[in-house]
């Protein structure tokens, strides 16, 4: 197959606007037209290729606003290169991630995307692009996010955690802010009390609590509120909008649902993990619970609910993974007898739009809304939109193949992320991708990998297209 000319048959096809009977036609790498199955004008694209989607879901290509390929962290590095990570990504029917360079200490911005740049040319297999961490708000590093934003790096993460590493301070963050302000770029915040949290992970730790499930513990869901609150007060007096990464706790979806209760542009990501995992798997026997720490930290499993219901009110708008695997053999166990050495990720990049259309099957989300917080929210919220996120004509012919009905069991066993464990080993979810365009070019081709390192682009973004 070739990226000339693909049609597309018998889908249902699903944006999320629309649920429409409808065939496809790519041309040259895009959409070129909808029209109904058995139209005069669908029975006119004869030349090309067909895809039978007959009884299949037709949608979007995934993205996914937040992961960490190769990403240095607790003294070791994420498993996942750009190269696996996104050939990952492609089999769980995800053709865009947004990774996120980061500045190093003592360094620009520009170096620290200069460095992810080179991690990430010709190895990708669906396109990408970047987010960037500014870990130390400086004259110099505030000039060159207005520099970014020009170029397509259109956002940037701060950290309220991990003081000493990425950590910056209120005042940090309000002049980050300002800038952000006044050059179209959106703030995303990592939003726990890591000041507070480092007393009680040295309180636990004396306490001789140092299994895995204390992580959880000391990272307390007031201390997440609290954090969600005052980023959104600095972000309202900088006049900025904000963006909350990984919410898991309650209590910061309603901080997030009493801002926008007020009309403030501020908006709020959550993650698969935190819908479909709980407190109860970071407290798995021996050591197993390693494999679930990761910051913000799972939470009891009551937290998802307001999760579930926060992405059926538009509280919360977007699921992307924080993908930042490490394995449990040689990394996590860098945290044996000591829950703070554990590096906090989790893996999850191939896991997403399954989990989430589980979520569809268990009556959780509509279909369309599925689209709309996997595909097209993320889209819009980076500046990707129309290219990214829907079938329409001109957008990227970046298209999924998805059998709603195909049972799987994930298993690290079967799955392609760089990780030797799963953290849904023996979930049995409905629904499996079946084939993947990216750019009209097949990647997975009825579940066989027939994409290639360097076929995904950079993508530069535009702003977000939230704001008002
Ligand atoms: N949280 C994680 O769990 N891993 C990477 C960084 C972060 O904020
Ligand atoms: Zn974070
Ligand atoms: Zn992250």
């Amino acid at each position: 197959m070739t990226a000339t000319r693909t049609v597309i048959r018998g889908g249902l096809v699903i944006t999320a606007a629309d649920e429409m009977h409808a065939d496809v036609l790519i041309e040259g790498g895009r959409i070129a037209a909808l029209a109904a199955h058995d139209s005069e004008t669908a029975a006119g694209w004869t030349a090309g290729t067909v895809i039978d989607a007959t009884g299949k879901y037709v949608i979007p290509g995934g993205v996914d606003g937040h992961t960490h390929m190769e990403m240095p962290f607790g003294g070791t590095t994420a498993s996942d290169t750009f190269e696996t990570g996104t050939r990952a990504a492609a089999w769980g029917g995800t053709t865009t991630i947004v990774d996120f360079a980061i500045q190093g200490v003592g360094k620009s911005l520009r170096s620290g995307l200069d460095a992810w740049h080179a991690k990430a040319d010709a190895q990708c297999a669906v396109d990408y692009a970047f987010h960037m961490i500014v870990s130390d708000v400086n004259e110099h590093s505030l000039k060159e996010m207005d520099i970014l934003v020009e170029e397509g790096v259109t956002s940037f993460k701060m950290f309220m955690a991990y003081p000493g590493v990425f950590y910056s301070d209120d005042g940090q963050i309000l002049r980050a802010m300002q800038r952000a302000a006044g050059n179209g770029g959106l703030t995303m915040m990592h939003a726990e009390n890591g000041i507070a949290i480092d007393v009680l992970v040295q309180q636990a730790l004396e306490a001789g609590k140092t299994d895995p499930r204390y992580h959880g513990e000391v990272r307390h869901a007031l201390l997440e509120a609290e954090a969600t609150h005052r980023a959104i007060q600095l972000a309202r007096v900088a006049g900025a909008p904000l963006y909350i990464v990984h919410v898991s706790a309650q209590q910061a979806v309603a901080e997030l649902t009493a801002a926008r209760d007020l009309g403030l542009n501020v908006f709020g990501e959550t993650c698969p993990q935190y819908l479909f995992l709980s407190t109860d798997n970071l407290a798995e026997p021996g050591f197993e619970g390693a494999k679930y720490v990761c910051s913000t930290p799972l939470r009891p499993r009551e937290h998802q609910a307001a999760l579930w219901q926060g992405l059926r009110t538009n509280d919360l708008q977007v699921v992307s993974t924080d993908h930042c695997p490490f394995c449990f053999t040689g990394q996590k166990d860098m945290g044996v007898g000591d829950f703070s050495k554990i590096p906090n990720g989790m893996p999850g990049v191939e896991n997403r739009m399954d989990l989430l259309h589980q979520g569809v099957v268990d009556g959780h989300i509509s279909r369309r809304r599925w689209i709309e917080i996997a595909c097209a929210t993320p889209a819009r919220m980076f500046g990707l939109y129309p290219r990214k996120g829907t079938i329409a004509p001109g957008a990227d012919a970046d298209v999924v193949i998805y059998d709603p009905h195909a049972e799987q069991v994930m298993s690290a066993e079967t799955h392609h992320m760089n990780v030797d464990y799963s953290a849904y080993e023996g979930k049995r979810t409905t629904g499996r991708v079946e084939t993947v365009l990216s750019r009209g070019v097949p990647v997975i081709e009825d579940r066989s990998y027939v994409g290639r390192a360097g076929h995904g682009q950079y993508t530069p973004r535009g702003i977000c297209q939230y704001l008002i």
